[in-house]
């Protein structure tokens, strides 16, 4: 059942070669409909589907998506059969449910003829799949641009907090994250703000 993310035609197509893809490539759908970009999500394996695939690569330009991803397990061609029929940038992603934990996907993902590139995120990297469109959406558009630098700046801040954390400058006091000084629990308090 092909799922968008609302009414607006989408900019990004978002492929999968089975179902069972599903429950690690909605993360993608999460993040674009963050951002507040259109998107699509169908199921359509290059093996399976071959003629719907094709059809679809064929057709996305036409109909005013600007970056497809796919994602795919085992022997995943998806990525690459789409981009063997279109110029607009492909995202693949390599899928890690099988005996071989998403290597197969992986070298099948990337290793791409000259001159027919797919940009391979890592395995079971959705979430990295849907900023790598964003970005790319971000060269022709100075808001998203500005959201996606805004993102980066929280992820900063996310991180270093984490660190504090782990050293013991940051604790949790009455429900509220707090800076200490000195090198031990019980410090001085040099701020109750929320962090
Ligand atoms: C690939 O084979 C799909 O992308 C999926 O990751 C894997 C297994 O598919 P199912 O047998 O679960 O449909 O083509």
């Amino acid at each position: 059942m092909p799922v968008d993310s609302g009414k607006r035609k989408p900019l990004v197509g978002v492929l999968t070669g089975s179902e069972s893809d599903l429950p690690v490539m909605r993360a993608v759908m999460e993040v674009l409909k963050d951002f507040g970009v259109p998107a699509e999500l169908k199921v359509s394996s290059a093996h399976r589907h071959p003629e719907r695939t094709l059809d679809y690569a064929q057709n996305a330009r036409g109909r005013g998506l600007k970056v497809l991803i796919a994602g795919a397990g085992m022997a995943a061609h998806l990525a690459g059969a789409l981009a063997a029929s279109t110029v607009l940038p492909v995202i693949g992603v390599p899928l890690s449910g099988s005996p071989l934990s998403g290597l197969d996907a992986l070298l099948s993902t990337v290793q791409m003829p000259s001159g027919v590139p797919v940009a391979v995120v890592a395995v079971d990297g959705a979430k990295n799949a849907a900023y790598l469109a964003l970005e790319i959406l971000a060269l022709g558009d100075e808001k998203l641009a500005l959201k996606l630098a805004s993102f980066r700046e929280g992820l900063k801040k996310k991180f270093v907090s984490i660190d504090l954390e782990a050293t013991g400058k940051i604790k949790t006091l009455s429900g509220k994250r707090v800076r200490l000084s000195g090198k031990k629990a019980g410090g001085r308090l040099l701020s109750a703000a929320r962090l």
